[in-house]
C-alpha cells in the first residue's frame, strides 16, 4: 500500500498564462511539477491530480456575482490539464455543481476516503495557485490527519504577498514547507 501520495492542484490551461484566469508565470512551474510526479512514481506514491471543473453558470463567475471571470469550464480546452500524468493517476474533479464554489481538492469529493483507503498518510501538495487551491488542499489534507508538505518550488501563486500570506498560515498549521 502506498503510504504516499502527490497531489498536484489544478495544473489546468486556463489557470497558466494566456488562460483565462492566468497565475502569473504559472507555466514555469509545469517541469518541475512533472519531475515531481515521475519522482513519486517511481517511489510508489499514488499520483493525484485535481482540476477546477465548473459548470458554464458556476457561482463564482463574475456574470453571477462571484470574484472570477469564467474559467475551467466541464469539457472545454480551458479546463485540460496542462502536466503529463500516468495512466494511472487519480483525477479529482471540483467545484463541479453551478451553486458550490470548493477550492479545496476534498471538498464536495471522496479524496479523503480514496487516501484513507489506499493506506496513504503522508500527502506532498504542489500546483496553482497557492494561496487559493493549493493552501485550502493543504491545510484540508492536515485538518483529515494527513502528514502534510508543500513544495515549494512547484507552487505558484496569483500574488506574491498573499502567497507569502498562505505559506505561513499552512506552516503555522503544521504543513512542513520544503524542496525535495
Ligand atoms: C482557483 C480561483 C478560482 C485555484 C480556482 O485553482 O486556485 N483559483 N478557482
Ligand atoms: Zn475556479
Amino acid at each position: 500500500m502506498p503510504e504516499e501520495a502527490l497531489i498536484v492542484v489544478d495544473m489546468q490551461r486556463d489557470f497558466m498564462p494566456g488562460g483565462a484566469l492566468p497565475v502569473p508565470e504559472g507555466d514555469r512551474i509545469i517541469p518541475r511539477v512533472e519531475e515531481y510526479i515521475e519522482e513519486f512514481r517511481k517511489r510508489g506514491a499514488l499520483i493525484v491530480a485535481t482540476r477546477d471543473w465548473h459548470p458554464e453558470n458556476h457561482i463564482s463567475f463574475r456574470e453571477r456575482g462571484g470574484p472570477w471571470p469564467a474559467h475551467c469550464v466541464q469539457g472545454t480546452p480551458g479546463a485540460e490539464l496542462v502536466v503529463k500524468l500516468p495512466e494511472e493517476a487519480i483525477i479529482i474533479s471540483k467545484a463541479d455543481e453551478p451553486d458550490k464554489e470548493a477550492y479545496s481538492g476534498f471538498e464536495g469529493t471522496n479524496l479523503a476516503e480514496i487516501l484513507k483507503e489506499k493506506g496513504v498518510r503522508r500527502v506532498y501538495v504542489c500546483g496553482v495557485a497557492t494561496e487559493y487551491c493549493v493552501r485550502a488542499t493543504a491545510l484540508d489534507a492536515a485538518r483529515h490527519g494527513f502528514e502534510v508538505f508543500l513544495l515549494k518550488d512547484a507552487v505558484k501563486g496569483i500574488k506574491p504577498e498573499d502567497e507569502e500570506r498562505a505559506l505561513k498560515e499552512m506552516d503555522d498549521r503544521g504543513v512542513t514547507v520544503l524542496t525535495l
